[in-house]
C-alpha cells in the first residue's frame, strides 16, 4: 500500500514525517497524471502546487483555518487530500466532482471559485469574522501571479493591507497566466525573483529556517530573521503587508518551516513562492499552456488526440479577425488573458502592434477598448461570456452609454460543458439585451458566424456576435464577408400552426424537430432587433411560437420574444425552451443540452405537452 492510499483526510497527512511526505508529493503527481489523462482536466497548474498544499495542509488546520483557492482550477491535490481521491475519476462528469472547489461537495472547500482574483476579498471577509468571534484561525488566499493582475485583487490587499487582520496571501508565482503573464506587476514579479536575489534568498532560507527555534517563543526574533529576508519596500510591503519571499515553492521542507512561522505571526502576512507550472511532468514543463486545460492524452508522451478537422466557432473567429484586419488598419483586437482560448494567437503574430492581452482585466478591456474607439480605431473584443459578467458597469456606463463602437465577439455563449456553473454562458442574452444601444447575434452555424462578426464590425455602433463553445453543424465558410441586414431573421421552412424561433445554435435542433411535425422554423438572427413584423405575421398565422435559446428563459430571447406577443396583443400561444431558473451543473454539452430539452425529440416532446 503507498501511502497516499493511507490518506483520507489531512490528519492523516499530519502523520507522517517529511521524507514520507516528499514521498508523498510524488505519489500524488503521479496519481493526478493519471487520473488527468483519463478525464481532462487543468493539468499544469494542479502539478505546480502539489507540495505547496501538502505543506499547506501539513501546518495548517482546514477547514477551521480557511484556505480560498484563487480561480480554484488548482484544486485536485487538495481534493484528492481531503478525501475525494477515489472520486478523481468523476472529475468534470455529469454528477461527479467538480474542477473547482464547492462548498456542497466539501467541507474543505471553504468558498467556491471559478473566476479569478476573488480570494483575497473572501479570506479578508473571514479574517474579519474569526476576529469577531475571537478565534485565532488563519484565513489564506492561494492567489496565482496571473489573478494577480485583476482589478478586484488590488481592492482586497487594499483593504486587507490596512487591517490587523490574520489574512496569509500566497502569491504562486509561476511567471505564467494561461499563456505568458503580462503586465507592469508581471515585469515587477519578474525582478523581485531575478539575478542572484531569489537564488540567494533561497539559500539563505534554508539556513535561517533550519536554525530558528520554536516559533511560539521566538515569534518576535523569527519575525526579525524573516524580514531581514526581504527587500526593504516591496510593493506589498507598501500595501501594510508582512513580505515573505520569494521561496522556491517545489522545497516542501522550505515551505513548512516557512508556513510554521507564518502560522504564528499576526496581521496581514504575504508569502511569495515560486513554482514551475507543470513541475514533475516533462511535457507539461515544456508546454505548460498546451496542459493548461486538456482533454484526455496519452499518459506517457503527452500525446493528445488529433482535433477534428470541423473548425470551431474560436477558430472562425480566428481565421475572420486575420482576414479583416488585413483590410482594416484600424481594428484592434483586445482580450483579456484568453489569447489562446479565444482565437487570436494567429493574430497576435500578425499584427502585434494591434493586439491587446491586458491581462485578467475584463472591466478595464472594455473600458481601453472604449478609450481606442473615441479616437477612431475599431475594437474588437474577444470574451468569455462568463467573463463579460465582470465588465457589466464599463459596458452600461463608459460604452452603452456614450453609443462608444465596438464588436464584442462573445464566446463559450450557452452551454460550455465541464467546467460547471462558474464557467456557464447562460446570461449573455439577458444582461445585454436591456442595454440601449446594443445589436445583438447569434449565429446558427460557421459561416453565418463570419459574416455577423463582419456585420457587427461593419456597423456604426455597438455590436455583439455570441457564439457556442465547439463546433456548429460544420457549414462550408464562405471567404467572401457580406454584411446581414441587421434586425432580420430568415425563414427556413414553412409549416403550419407551430413556429419554433430558433436562436443561435438551437436551429439545428429546431429544424429536425420542425420536419417531424411540419412546424414552421426561423432561424432568428438577432436577439436585438429583433424582427417585429415577423413575429407578428407569425403570431397571427400559427397558433403557437415556440422560442429556443442557449440562454437562461429569464430575460432572455423568448422573454424578448414573449414581450412583442404582449405589446401587440397576439392571439398566438408561447412556449420558451432554454435554461430554467438553475445554475447549469457540469457535464458534457450533449448531456446537458438534452437535459434541458434543446434536442429535437425533446423539442417535440414538450411542444406535445404544452398542446395537450
Ligand atoms: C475573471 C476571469 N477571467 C479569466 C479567467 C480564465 N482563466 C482561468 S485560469 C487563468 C490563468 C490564471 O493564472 P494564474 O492565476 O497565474 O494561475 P496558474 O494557472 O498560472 O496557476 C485564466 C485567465 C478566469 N478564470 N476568471
Amino acid at each position: 500500500m503507498n501511502l497516499l492510499d493511507k490518506i483520507n483526510s489531512p490528519k492523516d497527512l499530519k502523520k507522517l514525517s517529511r521524507s514520507e511526505l516528499v514521498i508523498l508529493c510524488d505519489e500524488i503527481r503521479n496519481f493526478i497524471i493519471e487520473s488527468v489523462s483519463k478525464t481532462g482536466g487543468h493539468l499544469s497548474s494542479n502539478l505546480g502546487v502539489i507540495e505547496l498544499t501538502v505543506a499547506l495542509h501539513y501546518v495548517f488546520d482546514c477547514p477551521q483555518d480557511k484556505f480560498i483557492w484563487d480561480v480554484g482550477h488548482q484544486t485536485y491535490p487538495h481534493k484528492i487530500l481531503t478525501g475525494r481521491k477515489k472520486k478523481m475519476g468523476t472529475l468534470r462528469a455529469l454528477g461527479g466532482i467538480s474542477g473547482f472547489p464547492k462548498i456542497l461537495e466539501s467541507d474543505y472547500d471553504i468558498f467556491g471559485t471559478g473566476h479569478s482574483s476573488t480570494s483575497i476579498s473572501a479570506a479578508l471577509g473571514m479574517a474579519e469574522a474569526l476576529k469577531k468571534k475571537n478565534l485565532e484561525h488563519k484565513a489564506i488566499a492561494i492567489i496565482g501571479d496571473g489573478a494577480m493582475t485583476a482589478g478586484m485583487a488590488f481592492e482586497g490587499l487594499n483593504n486587507a493591507g490596512d487591517s490587523s487582520n490574520n489574512i496569509l496571501v500566497i502569491l504562486n508565482d509561476n511567471d505564467m497566466s494561461i499563456s505568458k503573464n503580462v503586465g507592469a506587476l508581471n515585469n515587477y514579479l519578474a525582478k523581485l525573483m531575478s539575478g542572484n536575489l531569489y537564488g540567494s534568498i533561497k539559500r539563505s532560507s534554508k539556513a535561517v529556517l533550519s536554525v530558528i527555534p520554536p516559533m511560539l517563543e521566538f515569534a518576535k526574533r523569527a519575525e526579525e530573521h524573516m524580514k531581514g529576508m526581504v527587500i526593504p519596500g516591496t510593493l506589498f510591503e507598501e500595501f501594510g503587508f508582512n513580505y515573505i519571499g520569494p521561496i522556491d515553492g517545489h522545497d516542501l521542507n522550505a515551505l513548512i518551516d516557512t508556513l510554521s512561522n507564518l502560522k504564528e505571526l499576526r496581521g496581514p502576512q504575504f508569502l511569495h513562492v515560486a513554482t514551475q507550472k507543470g513541475f514533475g511532468y516533462e511535457p507539461a514543463e515544456i508546454d505548460p499552456n498546451k496542459f493548461h486545460g486538456v482533454g484526455q492524452f496519452n499518459m506517457n508522451d503527452g500525446a493528445q488526440p488529433l482535433k477534428t478537422k470541423k473548425a470551431t466557432y474560436t477558430d472562425v473567429f480566428g481565421d475572420w479577425i486575420v482576414d479583416m484586419a488585413g483590410t482594416d488598419k484600424k481594428l484592434c483586437a483586445i482580450t483579456p488573458a484568453m489569447s489562446d482560448g479565444s482565437g487570436l494567437n494567429k493574430f497576435s503574430e500578425k499584427f502585434p502592434d494591434r493586439f491587446f492581452d491586458v491581462g485578467i482585466a475584463e472591466q478595464h478591456a472594455i473600458t481601453f477598448a472604449a478609450g481606442l474607439a473615441r479616437e477612431n480605431y475599431k475594437p474588437v473584443i474577444a470574451i468569455y461570456s462568463t467573463f463579460l459578467q465582470r465588465a457589466y458597469d464599463q459596458l452600461i456606463h463608459d460604452v452603452a452609454l456614450q453609443n462608444i463602437p465596438m464588436l464584442l465577439a462573445i464566446d463559450r455563449a450557452g452551454i460550455v460543458g465541464q467546467d460547471g456553473p462558474t464557467h456557464s454562458g447562460s446570461f449573455d442574452l439577458s444582461f445585454l439585451r436591456c442595454i440601449p444601444n446594443i445589436v445583438i447575434m447569434a449565429p446558427s452555424n460557421e459561416n453565418e458566424c463570419r459574416q455577423m462578426l463582419y456585420t457587427g464590425f461593419k456597423f456604426k455602433g455597438i455590436s455583439a456576435v455570441r457564439y457556442p463553445r465547439g463546433s456548429g453543424p460544420g457549414s462550408s465558410i464562405k471567404s467572401m464577408m457580406v454584411a446581414i441586414p441587421i434586425g432580420k431573421a430568415e425563414l427556413i421552412r414553412k409549416g403550419n400552426k407551430i413556429a419554433l424561433l430558433a436562436f443561435g445554435n438551437t436551429l439545428d435542433e429546431a429544424l429536425k424537430a420542425g420536419e417531424k411535425i411540419n412546424a414552421t422554423v426561423i432561424n432568428m438572427r438577432f436577439i436585438k432587433p429583433l424582427d417585429i413584423k415577423l413575429i407578428r405575421d407569425l403570431g397571427s398565422s400559427h397558433k403557437l411560437l415556440v422560442t429556443l435559446e442557449e440562454n437562461a428563459i429569464s430575460g432572455g430571447a423568448g422573454s424578448a420574444v414573449l414581450e412583442i406577443i404582449s405589446e401587440y396583443g397576439l392571439k398566438c400561444q408561447s412556449l420558451r425552451i432554454g435554461i430554467p431558473d438553475e445554475f447549469v451543473e457540469q457535464g458534457s454539452q450533449e448531456q446537458l443540452r438534452k437535459k434541458y430539452g434543446l434536442d429535437a425529440a425533446s423539442i417535440i416532446k414538450s411542444i406535445e405537452k404544452k398542446l395537450t
